[in-house]
């Protein structure tokens, strides 16, 4: 078991809980960054969650927000951890063009008020910056370490910059930085806006008759689907490497949207042709059209190598959408959603 102590921003997304689990498992003492908000967005790590007043918990959580890098200073040096990762981000692409400049500043900016923090405590932890496929934009496939960048939103912008940011630290001030170029990574935890959970949970409400069409936009773009809990594992192994060095995540296969939908939808009986319907506010100003990840470096070097392939992951993603309890279900039809919240300015770029 590690005596070690983590540092997680993003501890209440996706792969942030993912992380606490299995760093929990390893015996770290964890603490997470959480933003305040007027309700409680713990949900994804509430079954990890300890009474203070009982005993002293292993995982432990802080207010704290990207923007606010005094807070950030202070936090490092009340915690010392041995690693920090750093996962939290204004993370949807489509969202990104509608709030350019904020994503510039938590996604993009966010790294720099970290790693600044570090460099100012001068604490010798190891930092984990969460870079994206996104990064590679319209550059052809396969992707690996040197592909070129070109991003195309401001999303993959902020997060160039922030891969920079982070090789710039690790050279120029020694600090052992490292970025994870993940593919895109899902999971029934995945965020309901992104696309894979928004086919996975419309297969099982239309296969339950709680609705009947499914509004997506470009159905073409193909993207290199991996299974969320094996990614974080693979940013631990990087973080554990004696010398700091930026690795693909990936699973190096490749499947359209529209494989995906049949993928989900198949699995309940469904036709989806029958189900969606086009809506053009899906659409991005511009788009990725292709991702395919060479992860051989992860294999070679980490010992990193997939297990869950895509297929597998839409039948995860399907199946425990078909199994959630009514009572986790909400009445989507009531919740803002994507297409509820965008209003005729944002379509104005195209
Ligand atoms: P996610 O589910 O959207 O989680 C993002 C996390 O960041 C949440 O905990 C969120 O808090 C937090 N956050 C956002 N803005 C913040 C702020 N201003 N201050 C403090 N915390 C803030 O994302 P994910 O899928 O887990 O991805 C984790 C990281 O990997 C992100 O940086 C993402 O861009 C990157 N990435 C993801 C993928 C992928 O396929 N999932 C691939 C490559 C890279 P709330 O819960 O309060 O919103
Ligand atoms: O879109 C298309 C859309 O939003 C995937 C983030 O985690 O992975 C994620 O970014 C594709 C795109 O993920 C809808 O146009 C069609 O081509 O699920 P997504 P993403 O943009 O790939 C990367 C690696 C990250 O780093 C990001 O943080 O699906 N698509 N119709 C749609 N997408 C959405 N969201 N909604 C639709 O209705």
């Amino acid at each position: 078991m590690s005596h070690k102590t983590a540092l997680v921003t993003g501890i209440t997304g996706q792969d942030g809980s993912y992380l606490a689990e299995l760093l929990l498992e390893k015996g770290y003492l964890v603490h997470g960054l959480v933003r305040r908000s007027s309700s409680f967005s713990t949900g994804r790590i509430d079954h990890l969650y300890q009474d203070p007043h009982e005993r002293a918990p292993a995982l432990r959580l802080h207010y704290g927000d990207l923007a606010d890098g005094s807070r950030i200073s202070t936090l490092l040096e009340a915690i010392q951890p041995d690693e920090v990762y750093h996962l939290a981000a204004q993370s949807h692409v489509r969202v990104s063009f509608d709030e350019p400049e904020f994503t510039g500043s938590t996604t993009g900016l966010g790294t720099t008020r970290l790693l600044e923090a570090i460099r100012m405590t001068g604490l010798p932890c190891r930092f984990y910056q969460a870079s994206s496929s996104e990064m590679y934009g319209t550059t052809p496939p396969p992707q690996h370490e040197s592909t070129p960048f070109h991003p195309r939103s401001p999303y993959a912008a902020a997060k160039t910059y922030a891969y920079w940011i982070t090789r710039n630290y690790r050279e120029a001030y020694g600090i052992h930085a490292v970025n994870g170029i993940l593919f895109n990574h899902e999971s029934p935890r995945r965020g309901e806006t992104f696309v894979t959970r928004k086919i996975a949970r419309a297969a099982a409400r239309i296969a339950r008759g709680e609705q009947q069409f499914l509004h997506l936009g470009n159905l073409e773009a193909r993207r290199d689907w991996g299974y969320a809990p094996e990614y974080v594992d693979a940013m631990w192994r990087m973080l554990q490497r004696e010398e700091p060095d930026d690795y693909v995540v990936a699973t190096g296969t490749s499947y359209s949207v529209r494989d995906f939908l049949t993928l989900c939808f198949e699995h309940v009986g469904l036709d989806w042709e029958r189900h969606v319907r086009f809506d053009e506010r899906y659409l991005r100003p511009s788009e990725v059209p292709d991702l395919i990840g060479d992860s051989s470096k992860a294999a070679r070097e980490l010992g990193w190598t997939p297990t869950v392939l895509t297929p597998e992951l839409a039948q995860i993603m399907t199946d425990a959408e078909v199994e959630s309890p009514p009572a986790l279900r909400g009445d989507v039809s009531t919740r803002p959603q994507e297409d509820s919240i965008l209003t005729a300015q944002d379509q104005s770029p195209r």
